[in-house]
């Protein structure tokens, strides 16, 4: 039997700044906007926030040991800009070069490669206070401005660059569900705030051309690609609007440097289409990824929503099973329930096959390599009697993807990488310490009882052998 996977292909996964790291405020280090927001009661679950997560910053050598007594070929982490740059702008902090100038040569020195993100939510709070962070075109350049200082510092070492983290989900969170900083619901700085977002990724990818030419660079999108709730012809309009809305939004300006037509015209009747400004679209077409960058956890089913449907709604933020309610734009669609697919208890749909046509749609549209940059499930662990945790729903999610991933490059799709969602557990944004996706246990359940040891989970020993036989079994 033929295996899809070229033998260099990157095994990897993922990880994020805010949510391991810790160590908010040591070395020089600046605020973020996430050390403000959860500040603020009732924001995140039980105010927990990334203070101390799980303490990555001064344990990152026994972190990459782990990465190494596994295996993993490749590990994706993100910088936080805060930490090069206190102010935002301005004065670089020599001492957070330095600390990710040690995990990325620690890394190289067991033979991961090192994927690093430039924005993983983190913005410097004191850009939020000086102009609104993405509500202003002024964070364009301080953001190249910041990008420019890791492509000098470490273009030599890291071939692999992601450019936005989520950029949709994120100022989804943000703008809509107003669930993370700035924390409203406002239709119109969303689709503001992403404009600003493209044009900073466009000009930053067009520096990284420059200063790292033989790198590769791309966006990770969020995506959630999306089936009809039936076949009758409204379900079937409502779906494909949401695929212009939810997806095609994002992914044709990142890899087509334009706008979708459809929703556009939509927006503009609505009043909610982004300002252009001179340049705009030049800047727009020079933002072409080399790859783009799937987080992939779930599929998500549209109806049809009535002009005085359903808007905003309610994300399962508990793992309370069923807590989620639907979400909308009046007119054009809404979720709906999927009879189909079985459901994590955060309501996040389980569907292997929907990560393959997500790439076949990807691939016939844009025709560009895909790099899975997140991939998981998010669970109640338990550390058992016998000091172990036995993570069986946790393999079976991963392998059936990865299944999936094999049957897609079949398919014709260019896979170049596979990161899971996460190594160690680490923070869930909005849920806390108690949604766990990694492969090694981070101890911090009980209060007494917080020494944040690492214990490996059997999903652990199951992903070492995935590598071992490049995906094989
Ligand atoms: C993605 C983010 C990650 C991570 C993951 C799991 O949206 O890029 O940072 O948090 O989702 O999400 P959650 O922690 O909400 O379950």
């Amino acid at each position: 039997k033929l295996n899809p996977f070229p033998e260099h292909f990157l095994w990897g996964s993922a990880s994020a700044a805010y949510q391991i790291e810790g160590a908010w405020n040591e070395d020089g280090k600046g605020p973020s906007v996430w050390d403000i927001y959860t500040e603020i009661p009732g924001k995140t679950y039980k105010g927990t926030s990334g203070k101390i997560a799980v303490d990555h910053y001064h344990r990152y050598k026994e972190d990459v040991a782990l990465m190494a007594e596994m295996g993993l070929k490749t590990y994706r982490f993100s910088v936080s800009w805060p930490r090069i740059y206190p102010e935002g702008t301005g004065k670089v902090n020599e001492a957070g070069l330095q600390f990710y100038d040690n995990l990325i040569n620690e890394l190289l020195a067991h033979g991961i490669e090192p994927v690093l993100t430039l924005y993983h939510w983190d913005v410097p709070q004191a850009l939020q206070e000086k102009y609104g962070a993405w509500e202003s075109r002024e964070i364009i350049e301080d953001f190249n401005e910041y990008c420019i200082t890791l492509y000098k510092r470490f273009g030599d070492r890291v071939k692999y660059w992601v450019s936005l983290n989520e950029q949709n989900h994120n100022t989804n969170l943000a703008f809509m569900q107003a669930l993370h900083p700035p924390g409203v619901r406002d239709r119109k700085r969303f689709y503001e705030a992403n404009h600003i977002m493209f044009l900073a990724n466009a000009k930053v990818i067009d520096s990284f051309r420059k200063y790292v030419p033989d790198g590769k660079i791309g966006p990770s999108f969020a995506y959630t690609p999306s089936y009809p709730a039936t076949s009758s012809p409204k379900d079937m309009l409502a779906f494909e609007n949401a695929e212009e809305f939810t997806s095609y939004w994002w992914l044709d300006v990142y890899c087509r440097g334009t706008y979708p037509s459809i929703p556009y015209r939509h927006l503009k009747s609505m009043g909610l289409a982004p300002t252009f400004e001179e340049g705009d679209q030049e800047l727009l077409l020079k933002g072409k990824p080399d790859f783009v960058g799937v987080n992939y956890y779930q599929t998500i089913t549209y109806e049809h929503n009535p002009l005085d449907g359903v808007s905003f709604g309610k994300m399962n933020n508990t793992g309370k099973k069923g807590s989620n309610e639907a979400t909308g734009i009046p007119g054009l669609y809404k979720t709906a329930d999927n009879p189909h697919v079985e459901k994590s208890n955060w309501d996040w749909a389980i569907d292997p096959i929907g990560l393959r046509i997500g790439m076949r749609r990807i691939t016939s549209r844009y025709n560009l390599p895909i790099f899975i940059t997140e991939n998981g499930l998010g669970e109640f662990d338990k550390l058992e009697e016998d000091g172990q945790i036995h993570d069986a729903y946790r393999i079976a999610y991963l392998e059936s993807h990865i299944r999936q991933c094999k049957e897609a490059m079949m398919d014709g799709v260019e896979l170049i990488g596979y990161c899971s969602w996460s190594f160690t557990d680490l923070l869930s944004w909005l849920n806390g310490y108690q949604k766990r996706y990694g492969f090694v246990y981070v101890n911090q359940d009980e209060e007494e009882d917080k020494d944040l040891r690492r214990i490996k989970k059997d999903s652990f020993y199951w992903y070492q052998d995935v590598i071992k036989t490049n995906g094989e079994n």
